[in-house]
């Protein structure tokens, strides 16, 4: 079992950063900060692997197509400079994960261009190479990056848990129809439990 939190990174988390220039309120995501701790104190003491990822793009952005550098109408757009440097550039301030979960030393740390964690990724590789099959998750936004990943490692034949409370979105409306959409039918590709009940489950 391993457990991925996927993209808490100042550019969505902070204001200044991608989020906000898509037009969000990045306030929203702040609830997910301290569970998303919980979960990660719990991972370590047990001695799960951690993984984190970030969502960002090489600095020549050889990575960034434009069909993603040009939707809707941001305020800046990916690349361009921001008062945390340059929108969701690896390298960047903005492109770091939070100081309040930061990665450990020896935990694996994923750049990802895409949504998915697994698109243009080594992690499939990574969890290969730890015989990992069941996958906790985290992170933000919930129907977007999260739920992208979970999809694309349920197909890859990972079971998947999503932690509700350590998940937010920019929209409460769709965070909860993620997440009711993730155990409708029998938990089409996975279920979901809070940060409380996974701890209990691996503390005892
Ligand atoms: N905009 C939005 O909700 N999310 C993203 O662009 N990336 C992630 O979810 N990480």
């Amino acid at each position: 079992m391993a457990v991925i939190v996927i993209d808490m990174q100042r550019d969505f988390i902070e204001p200044g950063g991608f989020g906000e220039t898509l037009g969000n309120d990045v306030s929203l995501l702040q609830a997910a900060v301290a569970p998303c701790a919980r979960l990660l104190a719990a991972a370590r003491r047990a001695g799960l692997p951690v993984i984190h990822t970030r969502e960002c793009h090489r600095p020549d952005l050889s990575d960034l197509p434009s069909a993603k550098r040009d939707r809707g109408a941001p305020a800046l757009r990916i690349g361009d400079p921001g008062p945390m440097g340059r929108i969701l550039v690896a390298g960047e301030p903005g492109a770091e994960i939070i100081p309040a979960l930061a990665p450990l030393p020896g935990e694996t740390v994923i750049d990802k261009p895409g949504k998915g964690a697994f698109y243009g990724t080594d992690l499939a590789g990574v969890l290969d190479a730890l015989g990992i099959r069941f996958l906790v998750f985290a992170g933000v936004t919930t129907e977007v990056c999260v739920q992208t990943t979970m999809r694309e490692a349920n197909d890859r034949g990972f079971d998947c848990v999503l932690i509700e409370d350590a998940t937010e979105s920019y929209f409460p409306e769709f965070k909860a129809a993620a997440l009711a959409m993730i155990r409708a039918q029998g938990g089409i590709v996975g279920w979901t439990a809070t940060a409380a009940q996974f701890e209990e489950a691996l503390d005892g």
